[in-house]
């Protein structure tokens, strides 16, 4: 977790060739807009605003087999994605990637694989999100590849040719964690299982609530030392309350839910990345998407309604208050 000494880096990525729901470029300007940098600069920390990525070109040779829409141009995109995050932990900054569609994904775990490999250590990855995206090209019925960001950054052989540099570093599915899942394509749902992703659906956040599915992936993280990445997809959300988003699936996070689930990683003292990606400005009501993502992500960075004693489990980031 970033501490205050530590340098949030933030990257905007208007991607949006992902999806075929437009606006989704909009994104990163709406995170600053509604005030993301100076909100963390106003809890304590530096900040540096690398700007925009622009992808590289698109070559119109590339191809993928089977259903996959705007290849070449994902591709270009997961290449220039690599090459920024890559100057970003060289600069020694806590990435914060604000998108864009949520095949950033690809290109942003990529890179962060590789430098968790490069410290001896394994990437665990929070997936907060309605939809696994676990679909490949041979699976998915849409052929939107911000569906297929998961099964990309495994490693699944059907996508690995949009990596450059090549994917040395494929994160272990067994690595990653789901949370808020509600919508699961049928052959998705076999892929998932046979590759033993940790998929918590809401029905199971129903039963017993955020705290011990994710107090599992903090043991998990900690017994193996691992780096932290989590990925907050708006629709990991209730529409009600984040209606920013081209694929709403009711039934998704409740404000405090969500709080909850940035306070208890906040208090891990564990994450080490973070990406924020769906928003689509363009369906939001008055900025109130953009507004609560940039209160949870203040949630995330320590944010908190009153200090509460140190649990014996938590670590590092309240000795900074
Ligand atoms: N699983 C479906 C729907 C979907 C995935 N991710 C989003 N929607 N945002 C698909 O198209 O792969
Ligand atoms: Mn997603
Ligand atoms: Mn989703």
């Amino acid at each position: 977790m970033a501490n205050q000494q530590q340098t949030i880096g933030l990257l905007g990525i208007p991607l949006q060739d992902g999806t075929h729901e437009k606006g989704c470029l909009m994104g990163p300007d709406a995170l600053r807009t509604a005030g993301l940098i100076q909100t963390l600069q106003s809890m304590g920390f530096q900040s540096r605003d690398y700007g925009n990525v622009r992808p590289q070109n698109a070559d119109d040779a590339f191809r993928l087999s089977g259903n996959a829409l705007n290849a070449s141009e994902i591709a270009g995109w997961t290449r220039a994605i690599q090459a920024k995050a890559a100057q970003m932990l060289q600069d020694n900054c806590f990435p914060l990637f604000m998108g864009g569609d949520h095949a950033l994904s690809i290109g942003t775990v990529a890179a962060l694989a590789e430098h968790a490999n490069g410290q001896d250590r394994p990437l665990y990855v929070l997936w907060l999100d309605a939809h696994p995206d676990f679909n490949s090209p041979g699976t998915s019925e849409s052929g939107n590849m911000h569906g297929m960001s998961v099964a990309a950054f495994c490693g699944l052989p059907e996508l690995s040719d949009l990596f450059e540099p090549k994917l040395n570093c494929p994160v272990d599915p067994t690595h990653v964690h789901m949370i808020g899942i509600r919508s699961v394509d049928a052959e998705e749902r076999v892929q998932l299982k046979k590759h033993q992703v940790h998929v918590n659906d809401m029905r199971l956040i129903d039963e017993i609530g955020v705290m011990k599915p994710l107090q599992r992936l903090i043991d998990d993280v900690k017994a193996n030392n691992g780096l932290l990445h989590v990925s907050l997809d708006v629709d990991f959300l209730d529409p009600s309350i984040a209606p920013a988003v081209g694929t709403t699936v009711p039934g998704g996070a409740t404000f405090r839910e969500a709080h909850l689930i940035m306070e208890l990683l906040h208090e891990s003292g564990l994450v080490t990345s973070l990406d924020i990606v769906e928003l689509n400005p363009f369906l939001d009501e008055r900025g109130k998407t953009a507004e609560l993502l940039t209160d949870l992500a203040a949630s995330l960075f320590g944010r908190k309604i009153f200090d509460r004693p140190t649990r014996h489990h938590r670590n590092t980031m309240d000795r900074h208050h």
